[in-house]
């Protein structure tokens, strides 16, 4: 998908400043520094649409990108930044939750890890939920680019194996160093804004 004109809409923190409209919304989720805003970059093919940083914790707040009018990316804080405030941490989960919760149009999820690692105790915790909220979701593993070309597929499906081991979710490398897998989450994403 070709997208001419992706939009920075608006920085939420509550359900009243989410868009009231009922444009499909794809929503990336993922432990901070994943990578949640570079696949948005990529994906779209814009170094600074979202801004991104080898910090973690850099995006704080719901972002809304609207995609020609037709869709929005919706940008989540990360979750498991140590280093951030306790407090900031609760409010950031919050926020995820709520939104998870309260949205009603939610097309579909994606779920971010990092392909180096097994998921970490709050990935699992994420899944958990996910898997309760019964939203539709594809899983990335993310920072392909980091391990040979000849390991991806083992590695995406041991973290598979790992996560989702009925095996009813969709797992996909991916890399926005590289872009090359973004054809495949396109086909993905086109099919749940069908
Ligand atoms: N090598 C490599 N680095 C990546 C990739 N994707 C993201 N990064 C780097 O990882 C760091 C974090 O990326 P972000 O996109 O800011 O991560 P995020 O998930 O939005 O982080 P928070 O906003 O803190 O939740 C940056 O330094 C990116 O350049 C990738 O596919 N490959
Ligand atoms: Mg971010």
């Amino acid at each position: 998908m070709l997208i001419k004109n992706p939009e920075f809409k608006i920085s939420a923190v509550s359900p009243k400043q989410y868009p009231q409209n009922n444009l499909p919304q794809i929503v990336l989720v993922g432990k901070s520094n994943v990578g949640k805003s570079s696949f948005l970059n990529t994906m779209v093919n814009r170094k600074n649409l979202a801004r991104t940083s080898s910090e973690p914790g850099k995006t704080r707040q719901i972002n809304f990108y609207s995609m020609d009018n037709s869709f929005y990316f919706v940008d989540l804080p990360g979750y498991g930044y140590s280093k951030m405030a306790k407090q900031e941490q609760i409010q950031v989960g919050n926020f995820i939750e709520e939104y998870l919760r309260k949205s009603q149009n939610i097309a579909l999820i994606i779920f971010l890890l990092d392909i180096r690692h097994a998921p970490t105790e709050n990935d699992k915790l994420m899944y958990r939920y996910l898997m309760y909220c019964q939203k539709p979701c594809i899983v990335l593993c993310n920072k392909a680019d980091k391990i040979a070309v000849t390991k991806v597929g083992k590695q995406v499906e041991d973290l598979q194996n790992h996560l989702n081991p009925l095996k009813d979710l969709l797992f996909l490398p991916f890399s926005s160093e590289r872009k090359i897998y973004t054809e495949a989450v396109w086909e993905e994403i086109e099919k749940y804004l069908a």
